[in-house]
């Protein structure tokens, strides 16, 4: 018998046609649970005046099918920029005071995902394995199964999970826990976060999960697991290793001349820790003035998420506190901090990345953080560089030989760059080695195989 077919469901589909600068995450984490015959089902990123009722349209690419509906403007607006990255994003991330709840967001969320349901059903078979990811789609499962959908549902949400006593603020919390009730698997980076939702399951649906981490509801068990996210290890170290004597290394190297490089890598979010990064880089210069002239912070900052304008005033902060910071510490041949809103090709990515004498990773919270991982398989194990990790990271369950610090404190940052610059040798490999060792290992196959395997209701 063969196995099922796949069928992946994300907000927004990297279609084959667009692979850009920012080719990764999902799409490499998925790259070998998708197999030939596989579906990709979700949001072309385009844009309608008025709302589509066109059904997906499909492109297929090494026997792999992307089937994707456009979203009108106002669903755009209610839906993505409003209850999804307005509200459910800044009230995963712990911050409460970012969150603007407007009913008819909430009322477009569910509608939308209902529009997903409508739209995917007719490309069903009765035995496909459904995997649908993140915050923007939580309603997904039940809208299938309120369209007849019997067969595996699981659902991997990409972010943290906040405990009851914040999740409570929302006000619809209660549909939100029971959407994802809805689902038979339903996947956490780590343990904290699914201890999270749990709590929430007991304290506000008022229901008790089982030993396992089971909850049922209407007759259906949702299975709650942890499956931390992977790279692709190997393929990142050995695009690393090669891209070390491309051009862009070349011409970076160049212009470092023999000062060490510190980096940092971010979609430009306010989860990520920037300004507090920052100053604390300039708390560096200032404490241990033997670094000035010594060291040249690259931070890379895509721009995301622009039409909404908590993203817009932190860019107005940023070029604002890299100015401040540029002002006054640049000597005439030396700028302390390089800062690019525009995204660099993976690749040379890759090379920075081995280049790096240090990497600051130091968001106020995040679900994984695959730059961290990244980091780590980019590096020459025989001369590695350090990671600075926020401890509010997921990725800090697993590489906790980084050096681990408070995010939103800049003195304690600015001490851990000290002592990463003038780490020894035997100390740089020992960290490495014991972080390589879960990168390596927990990678973007793995976190697939698992998931695929509890979904499947085979044992991992
Ligand atoms: C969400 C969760 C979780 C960034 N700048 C450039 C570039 N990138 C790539 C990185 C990395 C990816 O984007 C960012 O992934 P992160 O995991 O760090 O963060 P989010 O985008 O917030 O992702 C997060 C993740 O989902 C997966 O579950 O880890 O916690 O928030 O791969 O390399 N890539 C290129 N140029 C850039 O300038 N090519």
């Amino acid at each position: 018998m063969s196995a099922p077919r796949l069928v992946v469901v994300s907000n927004r589909v990297p279609l084959p046609t667009e692979r850009g600068p920012r080719a990764g995450g999902l799409a490499v984490a998925l790259a070998d649970a998708l197999r030939p015959g596989s579906l990709w089902f979700g949001w072309s990123g385009r844009r309608t005046a008025r709302a589509a009722t066109s059904p997906p349209e499909t492109v297929e690419s090494n026997g792999i099918a992307y089937a994707t509906i456009d979203l009108s403007e106002s669903e755009y607006r209610l839906f993505y920029a409003g209850f999804s990255n307005g509200v459910l994003w800044p009230l995963l991330h712990f911050r409460l005071g970012l969150v603007h709840y407007r009913a008819e967001e909430y009322r477009a969320w569910q509608e939308v995902n209902r529009r997903f349901a409508d739209a995917l059903i007719p490309l069903l078979r009765p035995d496909d394995l459904i995997w649908v990811h993140d915050y923007h789609l939580i309603p997904l499962g039940e809208a299938l199964r309120a369209r007849g959908v019997t067969g595996r549902i699981g659902f991997f949400l990409h972010t943290p999970f906040v405990p009851p006593e914040v999740l409570r603020a929302l006000p619809r919390a209660e549909q939100v826990l029971a959407g994802l009730c809805a689902y038979d698997v339903i996947g956490f980076h780590t343990e904290e976060h699914r201890a999270g939702f749990l709590r929430g399951v007991r304290d506000i649906l008022g229901l008790t999960p089982d030993e396992w981490g089971g909850v049922t509801m209407g007759g259906r068990r949702a299975q709650a697991i942890v499956d931390p996210i992977g790279i692709d290890a190997a393929g990142f170290a050995a695009t690393a290793a090669q891209s070390w004597t491309g051009p862009e290394l070349r011409r970076l190297r160049a212009s470092l001349g023999d000062r060490a490089l510190a980096i940092g890598v971010d979609r430009l979010d306010y989860s990520k820790g920037l300004p507090q990064r920052l100053d604390a880089f300039g708390r560096l210069l200032e404490r241990h003035p033997e670094h000035r002239r010594r060291v040249s912070f690259l931070q890379v900052a895509a721009r995301s998420r622009e039409d909404v304008s908590e993203y817009r005033a932190l860019r107005i902060e940023l070029d604002r506190i890299v100015g401040e910071t540029i002002g006054q510490y640049s000597e005439f041949d030396w700028v302390p901090v390089r800062y690019m809103s525009r995204p660099l090709r993976r690749a040379t990515l890759a090379g920075f990345y081995r280049a790096a004498a240090m990497a600051v990773v130091t968001p106020l919270r995040d679900g994984m953080n695959l730059v961290a991982k990244e980091y780590v398989a980019a590096q020459d194990p025989a001369n590695p560089g350090v990671l600075i990790l926020s401890r509010f990271a997921g990725a800090a369950a697993e590489l906790d030989t980084a050096l681990i610090v408070n995010p939103f404190d800049p003195d304690e940052i600015a001490e851990a760059m000290h002592v990463a610059l003038t780490m020894r040798l035997e100390e740089r490999q020992a960290r490495h080695r014991a972080m390589a060792g879960h990168v390596f290992t927990a990678t973007a196959r793995r976190y697939s195989e698992v998931f695929l395997a509890a979904l499947s209701g085979a044992p991992a």
